[in-house]
């Protein structure tokens, strides 16, 4: 059996955006829950960010206000690093099977993270496009935001503009500044066209790479706690170091390799070469 019918598939190429209820178990979604209310616990021990990803950049980020009394845990990098839990519902889940289906079947992980708004969190995104952050030779990437918690209208959810994954990519770049967002009178425009991705826990919202999307604070007493998952259908070549460095980063998670030589510029195994060899091609005469 399938994940997704042929009309969601339609739907999702049509308008850049798909949402599937029931992406993972009851038993995968309570242990998703449960390993993230621990992380939770943890960081009201902390003042600043903590923890350690695979190249020693902090795992846990806290949002300014954060304190033992009011924890604002607000991003973990790599959850599936440190979490069997995570682990297998990026590898393994109705959300990885959904994900290939849109653009699969050879699909490879390029990078998870948490993105958590609890009760009060200021924490807003500005309007962009996650290709302009994850480049690749081509737009077969697919966002998977998994929802831990119901996501409502007053939480903070995902809103999107459906259409525009088909072009143009707008800037990220403002007077020579990279501010990581849309210009503001563009960000304004996008806002009134903007549609809410929201949904019961366990529900995922299928994002397509080139799609415009923002989110606002979460202004309700409930959390809402993302765990997003960026795939990429393995003949896609990153074309920039990875954002969101982890171990698993690159792996086949369904079907096969690509049939070509991996040269992710951060994750690239540097052959031994044997002594004296060099890079450049010996021209004839050359010795
Ligand atoms: O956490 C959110 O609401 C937005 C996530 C997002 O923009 C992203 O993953 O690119």
């Amino acid at each position: 059996m399938t994940a997704l019918t042929q009309q969601q598939i339609d739907a999702f190429w049509r308008d850049g955006v798909l949402i599937m209820e029931d992406a993972v178990t009851p038993e995968q979604l309570a242990g998703l829950r449960r390993d993230f209310a621990a992380w939770v616990a943890e960081s009201r021990s902390h003042d600043a960010a903590y923890g350690e990803m695979v190249d020693g950049r902090p795992r846990f980020d806290l949002e300014p206000g954060h304190g033992p009394d009011h924890p604002a845990l607000r991003r973990i990098a790599s959850p599936a690093d440190i979490s069997d839990a995570y682990f297998d519902v990026m590898s393994a889940s109705r959300m990885t099977d959904g994900a290939a289906e849109l653009i699969g079947p050879d699909l490879r992980l390029h990078h998870c993270k948490i993105n958590s708004k609890l009760p009060g969190a200021a924490t807003q995104v500005k309007w962009h496009q996650d290709f302009l952050y994850d480049p690749h030779s081509n737009t077969d990437l697919v966002t998977a935001l998994l929802m831990l918690d119901e996501v409502t209208e007053e939480n903070g959810p995902l809103e999107v503009v459906p259409g525009s994954h088909k072009g143009p990519l707008l800037s990220l770049w403002h007077d020579g500044v990279f501010t990581g967002a849309v210009a503001e009178d563009k960000a304004a425009e996008l806002s009134g066209e903007a549609v809410s991705c929201t949904g019961p826990a366990g529900s995922v919202c299928f994002m397509h790479a080139c799609l415009l999307h923002g989110s606002a604070a979460n202004r309700s007493e409930r959390p809402r706690t993302l765990f997003i998952t960026v795939y990429a259908a393995a003949d896609a070549i990153p074309l920039t170091p990875n954002p969101v460095p982890g171990r698993h980063n690159g792996q086949i998670v369904r079907g096969r390799e690509a049939n070509r030589i991996r040269t992710t510029p951060f994750e690239m195994e540097v052959p031994e070469y044997p002594k004296g060899a060099s890079f450049f091609v010996q021209q004839a005469g050359d010795g």
